[in-house]
This record gives C-alpha cells, structure tokens and sequence, in this order.
C-alpha cells in the first residue's frame, strides 16, 4: 500500500510567520504532527510520502503515486482541504480524512471516502481491520479520548526538516479551564492526559537521531494542565537535556497561573524553556468573566507576565477584543497592557465563535450567530453580532495593530523584553535562532537598508548589541518577527 499525507495550505496569516521564514530560508513553521503521529500508526510496511503543501506543492505526480491519500486539517485549511479531496478523487484515490476542522464540523464534511472523528488512538485500528476485510466505513467516531499510552512516537523521519524553524512534539492533550470560547476542551475533553515520563524522553531521542537540533515546539492545549504529571516530568526532561549536550530549546502554550509556582517555573527553567504562550486574552475582569477565565483573574496579570520572563522565558501571548463585556476604551486598555507586559508576539484577534463551543451554543440560542467561523480572527471579519458596533469594533481592532506593531514601539518592547528574559545557561543553539551568518545578513539588508523603517532597526540593533550581545540571536528573531507582524498589519491600510 503506498499511501500519500497531504497537508493543506495555510492562509497568510499572523500564524504562519510567512515573512519571517524567509530570512531563516524556511518554508513553514512546524510539521504536520497530526499527519506523523497517525503516520506511526499504520502497518510498517506500507510505503509513505508527506507533501505539506505549506512547504512545496502538490503534485498530480504525487495523487498519482498513492493508493491511498490520508488528509488533516484545522478549520483555516478548509478550502485548500476541500480542494484536495476534489482533486483525489478525480483521479479515482480512496481519501481520509481527520483531525480538528472535521472533528468539529460534522455537518459540513468534505465528500471523502472516510472520515475521522476525534483522536485516531483507537479508532485507526478498527479503520485498519475494516479495510482489509473490505468493509470500512464512512465515519469513525471516538467513543472516547484515548489514553496517552496508546500515541505513538511520532514519524519524524517523513518531514523533511530542512524546511521548517521548529519540530514538534506532544506531551499532553486537554485543559482543566472552561473558557466559554474554547474547542480544545470540547475536542480534547477537560481532563487532561499525558504520555509517560519514558514515551516523551524517547520521543525526543526518536528527534534527535534525525539529527535535529534547536527549537522544539511542545503542542500541548495547556502544557501545565496536569500540573502533577508534569513536575515529575521535567526533572527527567532537564538531566536529558544535560546527557544530550541540550540540543534543544522549548517552546510551549500554559495557562496564566503558571505564573503562581515557582517550582515549576523553575523547572521549566532547567530544561530549557525559552518561550511560553499564554491565553491573556483582555485585562478587563468583566471580560474575563464573561469568558469564564477565571485562572486569568487570581491577581495581577502584569507582575504574572513579569515572573514568567524573569524564569528565561519569553512571553508571547494571544489577546482578544470582542467580548459583550468589553468596555469603550477596551482598544487604549489592550494597547497599554501590552506595552507594559514586554511582549514582542501579541496576538490579537477579534472574538471568534468556533463551532461547538459554549460561545457558539450561546450565541446560537440568543440568535446572534451570522455566519460559520472562518477559523482566521485577525481577518477582520466577525462571525456574530457584537454588542459593540461592528464596524466600531473592527476599527478599534485595527488601531490596536497599526499601534502595537509599529515599529518604533514594537523595538522598544522587543528591548524590554531582552532585559526582562535573563539568558541562563549557555547562548541559545546556533541552530535554533536567526544566528546564521546568513540569515543576519538577510535580515540586515532588508530591514537595515531596504525597508523604509530602518532607521528603528538600526536603532534597535545598537541597542541589542550594546546591552544585550549574548542575546543576539534572540535579538535577530524578535527583529524578524516584528516585521512579519508589520507586513501583515500593512495590509489593513494605514
Ligand atoms: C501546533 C498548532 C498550530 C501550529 C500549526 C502546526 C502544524 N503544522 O500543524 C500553528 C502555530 C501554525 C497553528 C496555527 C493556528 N492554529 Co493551531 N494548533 C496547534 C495545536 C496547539 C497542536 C496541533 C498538533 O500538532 N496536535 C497534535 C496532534 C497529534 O493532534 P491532532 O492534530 O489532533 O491529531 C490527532 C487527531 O486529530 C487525528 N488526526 C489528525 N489528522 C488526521 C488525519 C487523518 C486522515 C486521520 C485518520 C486522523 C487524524 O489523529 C491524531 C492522533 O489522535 C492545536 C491544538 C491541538 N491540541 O491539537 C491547535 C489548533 C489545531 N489550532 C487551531 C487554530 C484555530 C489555529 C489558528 C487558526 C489560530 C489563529 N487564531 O490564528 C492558526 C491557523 C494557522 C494559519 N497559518 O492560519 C485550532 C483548530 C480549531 C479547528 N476546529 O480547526 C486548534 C485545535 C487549537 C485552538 N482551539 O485554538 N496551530
Ligand atoms: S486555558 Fe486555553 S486551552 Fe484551556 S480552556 Fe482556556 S482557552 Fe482553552
């Protein structure tokens, strides 16, 4: 059986990075771990190609090839996903398909020959079985979620590393909170599960045989959801970093409260954890409220952000405008906070109800729901009716952005953000940042001489280099991804 991982394209959005790759001369930011780790549990001797086509095209060549085309997408990649199904089965292939768009979209699956609902932990050796007798079905639904126990490694070896910044890998899937507009938890259940302590070290042995060295992504839907499972873990993750010379650094997604233990945070440090997401969302309590995040409200989320950096760790963080509770200064309040929070990678998105959320059940039955979620929140378009006026909001949106990513503010939060984070232990890993020679020198003749900007950047180099050289690296990065965000937000229109 010769079977064909599709990946379909991403929009250009604030998540793909698209104009920050280039300087690194990489096409997408992580694999497809979905598509690896289901990958891993097909029959070894089937044959496997990967085409992400965020990285290279697909070709008929490839459709073509293939018996069978195994498909995975999230709700942004639904049109590509679509076009992809089409395309197979015009040329006659037997098309699966899974993962988050079509766990949560039900209705509106694309025509494929199966469907996979839900984790594919138990299910993919029913569909297995079926298919050698001939009798597969339609749809494959999981009863339950699956234990950790049952994933395994992912097959690394089928991306083609070159061309991604980051690997990935998983320890947990599934949040204890309850945010009313949340998927994970209706995807992933509220009970977080996580491999063992021994999966996870072989996993990353599995990784660093392929030879990879540097950024790795950890996916989980809140990495400090077991909070128990994971302070037994990173103990064996910091000495695996020590045996191994640390090949890698680590970025992950926690909650807010992370901030409340020191133990932790400090473990986090010792393994290497460089990066840390948060879901801030808004300062505005009665928002927060609303959005049943009250892990967000147990104190000052300002000194919260202050204690993660001072561990090492960079916050990047996501932000929302939108709420019903949302108050008319809601645009100056987001902009001051992330100002003062030092954080280069804000996130900000308007409100977004994805389908089979509490949000999206409550807005259905107060009626104000208008159209499907595009899944994208930072394309201005707003798939419910806002308590604030549309077109108000929109506008407030955009100023947020137009502010937070222009460019003399964004340096000079980059630069508070490099005094906050302490560089422990050694320099990041030459392979982990823009530290090539080259991808210096792209970023320096770009933002240096030909983007009308330069001056801010050459303002924020001599800074970088006076006050923070060990930093370097880290520097270059945050100098490439503010231009990312500064060309997308160029797209608004001043
Ligand atoms: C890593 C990640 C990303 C990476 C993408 C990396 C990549 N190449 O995949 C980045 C950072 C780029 C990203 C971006 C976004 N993401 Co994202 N992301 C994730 C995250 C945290 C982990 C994905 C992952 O690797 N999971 C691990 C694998 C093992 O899990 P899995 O994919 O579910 O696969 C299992 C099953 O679903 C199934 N399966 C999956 N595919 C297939 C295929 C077949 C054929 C079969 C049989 C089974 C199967 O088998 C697997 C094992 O059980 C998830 C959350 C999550 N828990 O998954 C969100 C998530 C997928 N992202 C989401 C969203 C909304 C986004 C954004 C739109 C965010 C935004 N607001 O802009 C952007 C869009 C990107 C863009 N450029 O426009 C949503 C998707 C919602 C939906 N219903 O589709 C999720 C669920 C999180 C969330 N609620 O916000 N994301
Ligand atoms: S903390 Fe994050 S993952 Fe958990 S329920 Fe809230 S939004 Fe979802």
């Amino acid at each position: 059986m010769k079977v064909l991982f599709v990946y379909p394209e991403f929009p250009d959005t604030y998540w793909s990075f698209r104009h920050a790759l280039k300087f690194e001369g990489r096409r997408s930011a992580f694999p497809p771990l979905g598509l690896l780790t289901v990958s891993a549990m097909l029959p070894k001797e089937w044959e496997r190609r990967l085409v992400d086509m965020n990285v290279r095209r697909l070709k008929e060549a490839d459709i073509e090839w293939a018996d069978i085309v195994f498909a995975s997408a999230m709700i942004v990649q639904k049109d590509s996903l679509e076009r992809v199904v089409e395309m197979c089965k015009a040329r006659g292939k037997r098309v699966v398909v899974g993962g988050p768009y079509v766990s949560t979209s039900a209705e509106h699956l694309p025509d494929a020959d199966h469907i996979f609902v839900g984790e594919a932990e138990t299910t993919l050796p029913e569909f297995l079985r079926d298919l050698e007798r001939g009798e597969a079905r339609r749809v494959y639904q999981a009863t339950e979620k699956p234990a950790l126990a049952l994933a395994p490694a992912p097959d690394f070896r089928l991306a083609d590393a070159k061309r991604y910044s980051a690997m990935s890998v998983q320890y947990s899937r599934g949040c204890p909170f309850s945010c009313e507009f949340c998927d994970i938890i209706e995807i992933y259940g509220r009970v977080p599960r996580t491999k063992s302590n021994q999966q996870m070290l072989s996993e990353l042995d599995a990784l660093r045989t392929t030879g990879w060295r540097g950024t790795v992504f950890i996916v989980d839907d809140n990495f400090i959801g077991n909070k128990k499972n994971v302070k037994r873990l990173l103990p064996d993750l910091a000495a695996w970093q020590e045996r191994n010379g640390r090949p890698f650094e680590f970025l992950t997604e926690a909650s807010v409260n992370l901030a409340d233990d020191e133990g932790l945070l400090e473990l986090m440090r010792r393994a290497n954890f460089r990066r840390v997401f948060l879901g801030i969302e808004t300062p505005v309590v009665e928002s927060l409220k609303e959005a049943q995040k009250g892990q967000n409200t147990r104190g000052d989320m300002l000194d919260s952000v202050k204690k993660i950096q001072s561990y090492g760790m960079e916050v990047m963080a996501g932000f929302i405008v939108g709420f019903d509770s949302d108050p008319e200064d809601i645009f100056e309040r987001q902009i001051n906070f992330i100002r003062e929070s030092a954080i280069p990678l804000a996130m900000v998105g308007l409100l977004t109800a994805l389908p089979d959320t509490q949000l999206w059940r409550r807005l259905k039955k107060e009626g104000r729901l208008i159209a499907e979620s595009s899944g994208e929140n930072t394309n201005c378009e707003l798939n419910f009716v806002t308590k604030m006026d549309a077109a108000r909001l929109v506008e407030g949106y955009k100023a947020i952005m137009r502010t937070v990513y222009n460019s003399r503010e964004y340096y000079q939060r980059a630069l508070e953000c490099l005094r906050r984070v302490p560089q422990d232990g050694p320099a990041p890993n030459k392979h982990t940042v823009l530290s090539g020679t080259l991808a210096v020198a792209r970023i320096a003749v770009k933002l240096g001489v030909l983007d009308r900007e330069r001056r801010e950047f050459w303002r924020f180099f001599t800074h970088a280099v006076a006050e923070h050289r060990e930093k370097f690296a880290v520097s270059m990065r945050l100098a490439a991804m503010g231009y990312h965000f500064r060309k997308l937000v160029e797209a608004y229109g001043e």
